[in-house]
């Protein structure tokens, strides 16, 4: 039986990426007097590695071979990631990024229908509480039982741990819970954990491979802008994703 949805925040409750994370990391930059600076193609090859401070540590290894490291480079890491949580934040509370379409409706429905929400995220806690907060409600952090986020598990996606101690937190097996995501390294993850999982893709990750998801989609529609379903197996098919729709795709 269906019990409870868990969702990925970067990318799949809202667009964070390119509008959000990437420019507090460039301001962050900008701060400490660094030349570093992540445009919107470059933040795409960046998604590989997920987690702030992992990124930046992949950016310096991986472009920046000229860059010679200070003796407390990793003080630094820490300092900096400080920093772009806080520019986060900012942005947030000016009410800068909404929720996807169909993200407040589903999460409105399923609490009526007595579904438990959680939250999976490599994400910085802050982050989260920030999002729903100022882009879904005053208390939009109390509608989910547990939030799982960041440095919780050392190991973070595509290693399944984060879904793992969700569940756990939860009491909850792998079959009694659904998780959506919107990437690759997000549904290894979910899938990992043994959880069905639905995807929604976004500029960033539709080329990604979502071999094993439940359905990819556009998005999980909104009123009057149905989602497109882009797996095979639904190719064509368009509308509202509700939890009806959740309980039958649960159940096949
Ligand atoms: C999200 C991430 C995060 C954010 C930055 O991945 O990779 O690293 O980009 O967050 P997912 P922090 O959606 O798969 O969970 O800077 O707070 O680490
Ligand atoms: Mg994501």
């Amino acid at each position: 039986m269906l019990k409870a949805l868990l969702f990925d925040v970067d990318g799949t409750l809202a667009d964070t990426e390119r509008d959000g994370h990437r420019p507090a990391f460039n301001a962050a930059f900008r701060e400490f007097g660094l030349d570093w600076d992540w445009d919107v193609a470059r933040y795409g090859e960046l998604l590989a590695v997920t987690g702030g401070k992992e990124r930046m540590r992949y950016y310096v290894e991986r472009f920046r071979p000229d860059y010679s490291k200070p003796s407390d480079f990793e003080d630094l890491i820490v300092a900096l990631h400080k920093a772009k949580t806080r520019h986060y934040t900012e942005l947030l509370a000016g009410g800068g990024i909404p929720l996807r379409p169909g993200v407040e409706r589903l999460l409105r429905e399923a609490r009526t229908a007595g579904l438990i929400l959680g939250v999976a995220t490599t994400t910085t806690p802050e982050n989260v509480t920030a999002l729903l907060r100022h882009s879904l409600a005053e208390d939009g952090g109390d509608w989910f039982a547990v939030i799982a986020a960041g440095d919780i598990v050392p190991a973070k996606k595509p290693a399944p741990d984060i879904y793992v101690w969700a569940m756990r937190q939860l009491g909850l097996r792998p079959e009694e819970c659904l998780a959506f995501e919107d990437s690759e390294n997000g549904l290894r993850a979910s899938l990992g954990a043994g959880i069905q999982t639905v995807v929604t893709i976004n500029d960033y990750t539709r080329d990604h491979d979502f071999s094993g998801a439940l359905a990819v989609l556009s998005d999980l529609g909104g009123e009057g802008a149905p989602y497109q379903r882009l797996d095979a197996a639904g190719a064509g098919e368009r509308g509202l994703v509700d939890v009806a729709c959740l309980r039958a795709w649960h159940r096949r």
